[in-house]
């Protein structure tokens, strides 16, 4: 097992990371901007380097820096949380590559999730199920076109360096189908220096549905159920649950196994999440992350599993501690993301936290590093703290997380907590009727 173990990012995981590795008797090291050192993970930590300035390229994304902290303290393990380095093939390598072990996936499997076209042949190739389009790149305007043609508008023209919802372009008839083309590969170009692009079949109003695995490195993969992320605004989630209010247990299984049959092919390590596109009862593939995600306290709530401990055991060498049939999936949880932002414009609103006080109790979760008196700094995402609600059923989770909002006090800066509350007393959310453009529209209307 590790003995210290250098955590790369800031805020909510890292002090999700911290508790996990003192749990398991790991000294933790905390690494930090100049605009963190109030952090509470900072605090907590058993000790805290100054990795740089306060903008990310320069100090989270320092690599040299990192690696400088991980020698001077004497770690052993590097994780990275989310966001940030998290699926940098290139910073696992390096990592590596200096005698520590990255808490991750493999440098091989980022490198390809990475590439979206490489992802979905793979994918393809291993039996999951994927959207209609391009098989590969597409770089000839005349036989992109006949390709959008023979599929059918409207169709999606995607970045292969794209991912969260960066580099798209819509076309729904032919005739803007060359511009949009050109214009898909020179802002591609331009912002990942990647022209590779490629097409699908456009889904009008599909849910957004994720499944979470973890395997060992011995060809040995259990899924843990799905999360239903479809409330989003810009590609930024707002909410997310499990189990999928759309699916039955016939279809989680047989998503489950699929995956877990694929990804055991590869050998898959650590944590990892399949993204699918579910529409008129059918998943297509479109992305899969490599890194532990921001929502994956829901998951820990309906199946009892640490996650941040079981990929801390497996990148330290461990098998897997259960098998498939152990999985138990009990009742539904709920996560609310609370962000330092204006719950109508959504302008960003960091600053001085005044009063601060937590909601509790039975089956609530908060994960934040907030405390009263901290200053929230302008340079970061602006989510500060998880709500994350667990009840026997949905209504039960529903109800307890009305109950947990409206507890929640964060004084002094504009948080998206309103939000939050009138979203769950719409009859659509409480019917569990929704897709990726309903609170996009449901906004509009509230205009
Ligand atoms: C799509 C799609 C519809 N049809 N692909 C956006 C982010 C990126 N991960 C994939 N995205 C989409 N791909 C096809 N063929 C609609 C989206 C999409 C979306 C997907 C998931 C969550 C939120 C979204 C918001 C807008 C568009």
């Amino acid at each position: 097992m590790f003995e210290k173990v250098l955590i790369a990012n800031r805020g909510e995981i890292a002090l999700r990371l911290h508790r996990a590795c003192r749990e398991m008797g790991i000294r933790t090291v905390a690494v930090h901007s100049t605009a963190d050192t109030d952090a509470m993970h900072v605090r907590l930590a058993d000790e805290a380097v100054c990795i740089g300035p306060p903008a990310a390229m320069d100090s989270y994304l320092n690599i040299p820096s990192i690696l400088a902290a991980a020698e001077i303290t004497g770690s052993d393990g590097i994780h990275p949380g989310y966001g940030f380095l998290s699926e940098n093939a290139e910073f696992a390598h390096i990592v590596e590559e200096h005698g520590y072990t990255f808490i991750g996936p493999s440098e091989q499997h980022i490198r390809i999730m990475g590439d979206k076209i490489q992802a979905k042949q793979t994918v393809r190739e291993l039996g999951i199920p994927v959207v209609p389009g391009s098989e590969g790149a597409v770089s000839d305007p005349e036989e992109a076109k006949a390709l959008a043609e023979d599929m059918g508008y409207p169709v999606l023209i995607k970045a292969a360096s794209g991912g969260g919802g960066r580099g798209m372009k819509l076309v729904r008839q032919a005739d803007e189908f060359a511009a949009a083309l050109e214009a898909a590969r020179t802002e591609s170009k331009a912002a990942f220096n990647d022209d590779a692009v490629y097409l699908e079949k456009y889904l009008e109003r599909p849910r957004h549905i994720e499944v979470q695995v973890i395997g060992d490195g011995t060809g040995k993969v259990v899924h843990l159920g799905e999360r239903d992320c479809s409330l989003q605004r810009r590609n930024q989630k707002v909410l997310e649950e499990a189990p999928s209010p759309a699916l039955n247990d016939a279809a989680r299984k047989a998503i489950g196994q699929t995956v877990v049959e694929a990804l055991s092919k590869i050998k898959y390590t650590s944590l990892g999440t399949v993204e699918f596109l579910y529409e008129d009862g059918e998943f297509y593939f479109i992305e899969m992350n490599t890194r532990l995600q921001v929502e994956h306290p829901v998951t820990e709530a309906i199946t009892g599993i640490d996650l941040v401990r079981e990929q801390i055991r497996i990148a330290a060498g461990a098998p897997l501690s259960f098998d498939q049939d152990d999985i138990r999936f009990s009742g539904h949880a709920i996560e609310c993301r609370i962000n330092a932002e204006h719950p109508r414009t959504f302008v960003p609103s960091p600053g001085l936290v005044g009063d601060f006080h937590a909601p509790g109790g039975l089956g609530v979760r908060v994960d934040s590093g907030l405390y009263a008196g901290y200053r929230i700094p302008p340079y970061y995402d602006s989510l500060i703290a998880k709500l994350v609600v667990h009840g026997s059923t949905r209504n039960d989770c529903l109800m307890r997380l009305n109950r947990a909002l409206g507890e929640f006090v964060i004084d002094g800066i504009e948080v998206n907590i309103p939000l939050h509350a009138d979203l769950i007393q719409q009859q659509n959310f409480i019917d569990g009727d929704y897709h990726i453009h309903w609170l996009e529209e449901f906004l509009e209307q509230q205009e």
